[in-house]
């Protein structure tokens, strides 16, 4: 349970701030059912190999494999809806001058519930693309339905080359405008609010250290200590469902108060 004063001093951090960067991970859309990846148990590296799933090399071994295993986390995004975490991050832009999302998620569900500005780090699991991209980067494709219901790889229409689903997988590049506007936001902002990451993934993981150094407050929503909680200016423990509406209200009563 995240103790009142802690609520509150966050909630002051965010009244004086400018400029707010929201990074996220999957934490985030877990009270959405969309499982976590690091979690013993129930994280998908606890069950599936990222190598061979989340990698060009994984893809180049089995396209069909990854194909139908993006199809089936699809399945899983497209049930999901956004959650009370989802919506309180979108609320905040009535409070606050200037928010900006940094998600590490796929899954599109800060969209859904409103947030106008958000930067998808490590792609979209709804867009798809050339694997060669041959016809400049990124080849977006436009798929079918029917598609997405097959367990095999679909076929670029312009050079046959294999169809993939346009996410960041381990040891490729994050797209160039967003990872730079991302950095942006990071050494700009006055406070990051960092929910729902383990802070391991790089390059995102060094948002928070550079927002850091820069002089922002960070403010971490994380029922588990991450590599995030060290150098974070208050911790939030707590699922991102349960403190972010909390910590709006205190936001909205603070705000009020001061009105
Ligand atoms: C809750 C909760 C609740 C639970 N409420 N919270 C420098 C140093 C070392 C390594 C590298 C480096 N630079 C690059 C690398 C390699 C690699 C990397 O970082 N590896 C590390 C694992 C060691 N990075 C890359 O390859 C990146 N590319 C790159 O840097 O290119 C340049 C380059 C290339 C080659 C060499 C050097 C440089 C690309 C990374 C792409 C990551 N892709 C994935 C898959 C995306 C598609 C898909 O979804 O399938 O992205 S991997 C996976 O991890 C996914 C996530 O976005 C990402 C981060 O995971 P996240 O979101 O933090 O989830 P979890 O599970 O780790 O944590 C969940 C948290 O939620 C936990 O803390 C829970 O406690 C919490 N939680 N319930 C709130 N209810």
């Amino acid at each position: 349970m995240v103790a009142d004063n802690d609520l509150a001093e966050a909630a002051s951090m965010l009244a004086a701030a400018g400029k707010v960067a929201v990074l996220t991970g999957a934490g985030v859309s877990k009270e959405s059912g969309l499982p976590t990846f690091r979690e013993p148990q129930t994280g998908l590296w606890a069950r599936y190999d990222p190598q061979k799933l989340a990698s060009l090399e994984g893809f180049r071994h089995d396209p069909h494999l990854v194909w139908s295993w993006y199809m089936y986390r699809l399945g899983l995004v497209s049930q999901a809806s956004p959650n009370a975490a989802h919506h309180a991050i979108a609320q905040l832009e009535s409070l606050v001058p200037e928010v900006v999302v940094l998600t590490q998620n796929i899954d599109g569900l800060h969209q859904q519930a409103g947030s106008s500005r958000v930067e998808e780090l490590h792609g979209s699991i709804r867009r798809f693309k050339c694997a060669a991209d041959c016809q400049g980067a990124p080849t977006v494709i436009k798929l079918p339905p029917e598609a997405l219901q097959s367990d095999r790889a679909p076929h670029c229409p312009h050079c046959d080359e294999f169809v993939r689903p346009d996410v960041v997988w381990f040891g490729e590049t994050l797209p160039g405008d967003v990872i730079d506007r991302a950095f942006t936001a990071a050494a700009t902002c006055n406070v990051m609010l960092v929910v729902g990451t383990s802070g391991v993934v790089q390059p995102a993981a060094s948002l928070p250290f550079v927002a850091r150094q820069y002089g922002a407050d960070v403010i971490e929503v994380n029922p588990q200590r991450s590599e995030v909680t060290r150098y974070a200016s208050i911790y939030l423990q707590g699922s991102a469902a349960e403190v972010l509406p909390a910590l709006f209200a205190a936001l909205q009563a603070q705000r009020a108060g001061a009105g």
